[in-house]
């Protein structure tokens, strides 16, 4: 059969491109926890979070009735993406800064689809399974939607971008990903971001507006479980990957909401006195009774600090969109 056949629209494989920019650090897994649990306030960082296991517990989360951001995220993508892609011109590329499955995603790409008939999609991921993975269901699904995906990190995939000169570009940042990092962290790496930016380039960032304690708690700490599996996986984790015998039923998850430094910090305390030994670094934890691991910071923002955010990073809030509850915002920054 001649190949021509084939030949309405380019074949899958032309219009996919991935990019490995890095070897994954491996050691550092050992490095953190060694350096956490020896810390006098015992901390693990909270990236670790994402092994398979971790991964699928996190898609359960987006699925909570308590954890309210996934939802809200994208019922402001199903009534915003089409005005957002007219903000564009074609042939516009979409960024997106750790995809993941990519599912709120093609809201943006059937509408910019939709726009324009054609479409360059970017990931960037740490995970090379994940790209190849969503990579393969998104061609699939769309003809005229060209990939260029980078597996490595945002730093990286960013650079290669910017060297490219590839503009007009939408970058997206979802889930509220920005909440992991402190405030000035959050501002050093948008600015990294902003010098990648031409003048036409915006990028829409997911960020998750303060609120009450008890709304707070609950996305961080839900009935069923879910949330607490997720923290005590990392100890699972040091369990599986480093030879530890950390009694998973003495550990016990803990969200709180401290509205002064606008973030819900996540605990694993320990609900007795005991020793954990941790095989591979040939270490002896000793823990009191009610003593914490802190495991992650989920930092809030009032539209005040997101303003603030953007100017700090040299750019400019254009327009922000709510979810109905007005518990959300989707935000459109602008280089300033
Ligand atoms: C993926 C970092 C946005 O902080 O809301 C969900 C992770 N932790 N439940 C968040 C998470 C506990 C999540 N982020």
């Amino acid at each position: 059969m001649p190949s021509s056949f084939f030949r309405a629209s380019p074949s899958r494989a032309k219009r996919l491109e991935l990019v490995s920019l890095e070897e994954p650090l491996r050691e550092s897994f050992e490095e953190d926890v060694l350096r956490g649990l020896t810390a006098a306030q015992k901390r693990l960082p909270c990236h670790w979070f994402y092994d398979e296991a971790g991964s699928q517990l996190f898609e359960r989360i987006c699925e909570l009735p308590e954890y309210y951001l996934t939802r809200c995220e994208r019922s402001i993508l199903e009534q915003r993406a089409g005005e957002i892609a007219c903000l564009f011109e074609d042939p516009t590329t979409l960024v997106e800064l750790g995809s993941g499955s990519a599912s709120k995603t093609r809201l943006l790409i059937e509408a910019f689809l939709e726009r324009h008939g054609r479409l360059v999609f970017a990931p960037i991921d740490i995970s090379r399974t994940m790209l190849e993975e969503s990579a393969s269901e998104l061609l699939d699904d769309y003809p005229r939607l060209e990939i260029r995906a980078f597996a490595g990190r945002y730093e990286s995939g960013l650079a290669r971008l910017a060297a490219g000169r590839v503009s007009p570009k939408l970058t997206l940042w979802l889930g509220s990903s920005v909440g992991n990092l402190d405030r000035r962290q959050a501002a050093v790496f948008l600015r990294k971001l902003r010098a990648g930016m031409s003048a036409a380039d915006r990028l829409l960032i997911g960020v998750d507006l303060r609120k009450d304690r008890l709304t707070l708690e609950a996305a961080y700490d839900d009935a069923e479980g879910v949330t607490a599996r997720f923290d005590l996986n990392l100890l699972a984790r040091i369990n599986r990957e480093l030879g530890a015998d950390f009694d998973l039923e003495a550990f016990a998850h803990r969200a709180t909401w401290r509205p002064d430094s606008g973030r819900v910090e996540s605990r694993l305390v320990s609900l007795r006195e005991q020793t954990v030994r941790i095989e591979a670094l040939d270490l002896e934890v000793g823990f009191a009774a009610r003593e914490a691991i802190h495991t992650e910071n989920s930092y809030k923002y009032s539209h005040h600090e997101i303003e603030w955010l953007a100017r700090a990073a040299g750019m400019l809030r254009e327009r922000h969109w709510l979810d109905a509850d007005g518990l959300y915002s989707l935000n459109l920054f602008a280089p300033a």
